[in-house]
């Protein structure tokens, strides 16, 4: 069955029902049982988040897993934006200011923790949003793209997949001509390190945000952003009017941003923790 969103038919058919479950699974976290006082509150939501998304089939078991890593390394780096992920921020608002056709990939976590935020984002970008799984089915991809839809997203693409990142065998290679295979500049959010590495094989600025500075994707990417998602979606979209004012600006943040040098300066804020939980 296909379903009218705001902006015309969906390309590929969900169940009505989904679209409830959606707007439930967005609001309905709101009336948790965890105190806005309680010191790790936000954590505690997105565990909520994520949970009840897994309990409706959109983030599989192993995305629990991965949220339990990012948040230890989160832990090390004082669950704040420290200033190494703040320019990180900044230089991905420039590229994606200053591309040709920027991509926004989304996965089951992504979509269960930042769909509007993800969906803001792209707005202000005329980025496309295109659903790449790691994990993937067909049934949930239409799952993530019906979440993302029922936050706003106009097309959603990577339902369809005709075409293949080369290099990789497997189900994670299947993506979208007209979005991420054809992208000139793509923003992965919790990417997997084959995956970054065969986008940036095939040319592409891949701007990465993974709470793990040590990972194969932290270090194969253009720009790691080492922040926690809501809050890196947020920082990115912070920047972006500046960025977008002045593209002389966006060009020399571009040039002077250096992924290693950043990636050190964030070893150095978990050092200097840790220092200091010592003394
Ligand atoms: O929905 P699918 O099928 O595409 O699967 C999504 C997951 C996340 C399960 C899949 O991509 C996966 O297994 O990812 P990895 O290889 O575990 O990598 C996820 C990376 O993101 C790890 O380095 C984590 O530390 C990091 N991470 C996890 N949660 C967050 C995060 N970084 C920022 N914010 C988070 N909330």
């Amino acid at each position: 069955m296909i379903i009218s969103s705001e902006s015309g038919p969906l390309p590929f058919s969900v169940e009505p029902s989904f679209f409830m479950q959606s707007a439930i699974l967005i609001t309905e976290l709101r009336s948790l049982d965890v105190p806005r006082s309680h010191p790790r509150y936000r954590s505690l939501l997105a565990r909520e988040k994520l949970a009840d998304a897994a309990k409706k089939g959109l983030v599989v078991p192993q995305g629990l897993i991965a949220q339990g890593r990012g948040e230890a390394f989160d832990y090390l780096l004082g669950e704040k934006t420290t200033p190494p992920a703040m320019k990180a921020e900044r230089a991905a608002a420039a590229y994606l200011v200053l591309a040709g056709h920027p991509v926004i990939s989304v996965n089951g976590n992504v979509a269960a923790l930042a769909a509007r935020d993800v969906v803001k984002l792209a707005k202000s970008l005329r980025a496309r949003i295109e659903v790449n799984l790691f994990y993937r089915t067909g049934t949930r991809a239409g799952k993530v793209a019906g979440l993302l839809s029922s936050a706003g997203a106009g097309e959603v693409l990577g339902t369809r997949p005709d075409a293949r990142i080369p290099g990789l065998d497997s189900k994670r290679a299947l993506c979208s001509r007209e979005g991420i295979f054809s992208a000139d500049v793509v923003l992965v959010p919790l990417e997997d390190g084959d995956r970054t590495e065969a986008l940036v094989k095939m040319g592409k600025i891949v701007l990465a945000i993974d709470l793990n500075p040590m990972s194969r994707t932290a270090l194969a990417a253009n720009v790691t952003v080492v922040d926690e998602l809501t809050r890196a979606i947020a920082g990115v979209a912070r920047f972006v009017p500046a960025m977008r004012r002045d593209r002389a600006v966006a060009e020399r943040v571009v040039r002077s941003f250096d992924n290693r040098e950043n990636l050190e300066e964030v070893y150095e804020c978990m050092h200097a923790r840790l220092r200091k939980l010592r003394h």
